[in-house]
């Protein structure tokens, strides 16, 4: 069976209480032997055993109680191995097996590997099954209990430690779990070690693990632990449950980080930051995917998924709560803007084209290809949209249920949902759509003004709909929180926000006793994840620019603005007007964050142009997108040269370098008057800055600048020289060649990049930073003459083999392929089917492409 179904789900026919495992290490012949103790969930029932387990994994030996069963009662299939009811008790048993996995040989990622010498596991969502045979599904649960022999100086399983000797470590983890936060690491490593004091008075050992030579860059992430842990007891009530906490950092890491059960690994670029050579950005991601990784202590282990079809369970209630958590560290403006942007950027791209899935999708082929946009951070606006509707008395009431109520459990969408309905009353029903309907609902508002002697009325009328998207071609409406206030014509605001709730597909709204006619401020705050459209003309855009109360709101109204000129010039019409002298007054407005003006600074990028036109019916143009954002960078950079000069003088910061939201907003609007005040000095500033900053944000900012105009080669090679054996760093280098190139040249210079011995393609940070900075560059991975489509479809057919998972991920760049034009659109196709042709390619590429190409 190639796909798999939600309507197919079965509960496991048998209960696992405990698993024992012995892992003896070797990196080419690891011996892994596994006790599982087993009770039949109806022993009147007699059932076949069914284990998964890959290719790679050698089954050495088996028995039930200690006999091994008649040969003829185990048989092996291609990732199972069945045996028979015959063979069974129909009491509990303890099933042993010995098995035998060559770790070297392993590049795909998923199971045990090695990494810079280093063994350590990947098990979310179906690698356990290539360490050893077990029932490798999320509501299988069971207490570990891991004995591993080595001679490497640390050994770390989940749990507590119960046993430590010579060569040996033992690790009992109390709280019955999945296989999927399994993890178990061995190696040469150093620790930043603390401490965190629960606030029913537990101590537990923290350790933030790293390679030799590490150390001095871990000390952020611990930081940024301890943070998370007491915010969690303070927001949500949830203690930490175990003696210790051990976050590893690893090198070769096919995620951004995993959250094993008392043992999180994670990419290292999520977890070492030292000025000199992380960014601001860096810094807040690491903040935020610590917080996230430690949240699912509570929002995915304690309470886990019952299969994953429900992953947006865990997903997007934990990317809620670490957005919440980002909000409180730094400015919540700035991270609800910076959230809708990411949103739009990467799930509306999704959700409009070949790719579209509901946050709990029903079917799959391959679910590593489900770690999506949509799961994560449209499954997160969700649980915004249940918060706004039930009130956050409504939602505390809600979770606190959520956690008593299913602690220890593998739950689903609809125990979720129950728990809301159950604390607040509410019907939720109609909401569930918004788990079940892909698609980004289409809103439209108009107003009506009734002028009257005991003031006057403004109707507002809402209509929506949602596009069809792969296989589901009827949307009904959905429930649509929308935020609304109203400011009166000498910019005070005259009705604070309210939350209308639209059920129907078109719906009427009134605001009675109103002096003037307001100036509507629509889907303040993002209030739900849709495409809005009202005629708005640009003067009024202009106002709520200037006087609205909601930050994101007033950032929506610039941001129209910036796009209303940019989509007119990308169709060869000219009207910027409004937006240069919007843009001017804003950067002359000191009372606003440094952050939130950097935000209004920075132009839509081209991806956003394209999403825009093509929702209207436009076919974009990428080369014309692109000198439409050059020339009217440009364009403010000349209208605002002096007022853009002093705010660059005035915006350095002095001092040492911190990663603070404060400083950070400095350096983000010095950083964007930077670059485009670079569009005009011929890179004069940037070459200084480049020179003198001793920090990574602004050596980033100063070359991307350079490289946009066609300079900064030296640059490129110091920096080169200075961190050749740093590879976050390399990195950084890699994917920023690509990135800022001229569009015509950046498939070329990405294929050059591609020779150098450096670009070590197996490590799937180095590969998706070359390919990554290709396709973020809109008009390079678009070039009319199919370059970028070739190069990408060359190096996703040589990695699907080593490495399927960053394969079909990367594939994601092809995407939006159907909205250009036709000579595009052969191109493409054609490199999509030369992929989808290739003999042997990987289930997780196949389903990617065979959906693109659909
Ligand atoms: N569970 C996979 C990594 C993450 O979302 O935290
Ligand atoms: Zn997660």
């Amino acid at each position: 069976q190639t796909v798999r179904y939600l309507a197919d789900y079965r509960p496991y026919p048998f209960v696992l209480s405990a698993t024992r495992m012995t892992f003896d290490l070797h990196p080419t012949a690891t011996r892994v032997r596994t006790a599982l103790s087993m009770v039949p969930r109806d022993p009147g029932a007699p059932q076949d055993l069914v284990l998964d387990g890959g290719k790679g994994v050698e089954l050495l030996s088996l028995t039930i109680d200690g006999q091994a069963p008649d040969t003829a009662h185990v048989s092996r299939q291609d990732e199972t191995l069945t045996v028979a009811a015959a063979a069974l008790p129909p009491h509990p048993f303890l099933l042993e097996t010995a098995v035998q996995i060559d770790p070297s040989a392993n590049t795909a990622f998923e199971g045990l590997y090695i990494s810079n010498g280093m063994f350590c596991t990947q098990c979310e969502a179906e690698g356990f099954r290539h360490i050893t045979f077990y029932p490798d599904r999320p509501d299988v649960m069971a207490t570990f209990h891991v004995t591993i022999d080595s001679d490497l100086p640390v050994l770390l399983s989940n749990g507590n430690p119960v046993g430590q000797s010579q060569g040996r470590a033992e690790w009992h983890d109390p709280w019955p779990k999945p296989s999927y936060l399994f993890a178990l690491v061995a190696g040469d490593l150093v620790a930043v070690s603390d401490s965190f004091t629960t606030r029913s008075g537990r101590r537990v050992a923290l350790n933030v693990w790293v390679r030799p030579g590490d150390g001095d860059r871990a000390g952020f992430a611990m930081e940024s632990l301890i943070k998370s842990m007491k915010w969690d007891e303070d927001v949500y009530g949830r203690e930490y449950d175990l003696d210790v906490f051990n976050i590893v950092a690893v090198d070769d890491f096919n995620m951004g980080a995993m959250e094993n059960k008392g043992l999180n690994i994670f990419n290292s670029k999520l977890v070492l930051a030292s000025p000199e050579t992380a960014t601001d950005t860096d810094y807040e991601r690491i903040e935020a995917v610590i917080a996230h990784e430690y949240f699912h202590n509570w929002t995915g282990n304690r309470i886990t998924c019952r299969d994953w079809f429900q992953l947006c369970l865990k997903e997007g209630l934990t990317v809620f709560r670490d957005q919440q958590f980002t909000s409180d560290m730094r400015s919540a403006a700035v991270k609800r803007i910076e959230d809708v942007q990411a949103l739009r950027s990467r799930q509306f791209r999704e959700d409009g084209g070949p790719l579209a899935h509901p946050p709990r999708p029903d079917r799959y082929e391959e679910i590593n290809n489900f770690y999506t946009a949509t799961v994560y951070e449209k499954g997160a606006e969700v649980i915004g949209m249940l918060k706004r509707l039930v009130g956050d008395d409504g939602y505390r009431r809600a979770l606190d249920l959520y956690f008593d109520r299913h602690d220890g459990d593998a739950a689903t969408i609809e125990d979720w949902l129950k728990v809301f309905e159950d604390a607040t009353g509410r019907d939720l029903t109609q909401f569930k759509r918004w788990y079940t309907d892909a698609g980004t609902p289409r809103l439209t508002m108009a107003e009506d003004w009734q002028a009257g002697k005991a003031g006057g009325t403004l109707t507002l009328t809402f209509t929506q709909d949602t596009p069809p998207t792969p296989g589901q071609s009827d949307k009904p409406p959905r429930v649509i929180p929308i935020a609304v206030g109203l400011i009166g014509p000498n910019g005070d605001e005259v009705a604070a926000t309210r939350v209308l709730e639209m059920t129907e597909a078109r719906q009427s709204f009134a605001f009675d006793g109103l002096g003037a006619r307001p100036v509507v401020s629509a889907l303040r705050g993002f209030s739900a994840p849709v495409m809005l459209s009202r005629p708005l003309d640009d003067a009024t855009r202009a106002f709520l620019l200037a006087h609205d109360t909601d930050p994101f709101a007033r950032w929506e109204a610039g941001r129209d603005l910036a796009l209303s000129a940019l989509t007119a010039a990308a169709q060869g019409q000219s009207a910027d007007g409004d937006y240069i002298e919007a843009v001017g007054r804003l950067i002359a407005d000191e009372s606003a964050d440094p952050a939130f003006r950097a935000l209004c600074l920075n132009l839509p990028g081209e991806e956003e142009i394209a999403t825009r036109l093509s929702a209207d019916g436009t076919i974009p143009d990428p080369d014309a997108i692109h000198a439409a954002r050059e020339a009217l960078a440009r364009r403010i950079a000349e209208t605002h040269l002096d007022l853009l000069s002093g705010l660059y003088d005035v915006m350095t910061v002095a001092g040492p370098y911190r990663p603070d939201a404060a400083d950070a907003a400095r350096r983000s609007l010095r950083n964007a008057v930077l670059a485009l005040l670079t569009r005009i000095d011929g890179g004069e500033r940037a070459e200084i800055l480049f020179g003198v900053a001793g920090n990574m944000t602004e050596r980033m900012a100063a070359l991307t600048a350079l490289l946009r105009r066609g300079r900064g080669q030296t640059e490129l090679a110091a920096l080169r020289d200075e961190f050749a054996d740093n590879r976050l760093v390399m990195d950084k280098w890699f994917a920023i060649q690509p990135m800022a190139a001229p569009p015509a040249q950046a498939a070329q210079i990405a294929r050059t990049l591609s020779q150098r011995k450096d670009f070590d393609w197996k490590n799937p940070n180095r590969f998706r930073a070359l390919l990554g900075g290709l396709s973020a560059n809109h008009a390079g991975f678009h070039a009319a003459d199919g370059s970028g489509y070739d190069f990408t479809a060359d190096w996703l057919l040589r990695m699907d083999p080593v490495n399927p998972q960053i394969a079909a991920r990367m594939s994601t760049a092809f995407e939006t392929w159907t909205r250009y034009d036709p000579a595009r659109r052969a191109k493409a196709l054609g490199a999509l089917e030369r992929i989808a042709s290739a003999d042997g390619l990987s289930r997780n590429t196949r389903e990617m492409v065979s959906r693109m190409i659909a």
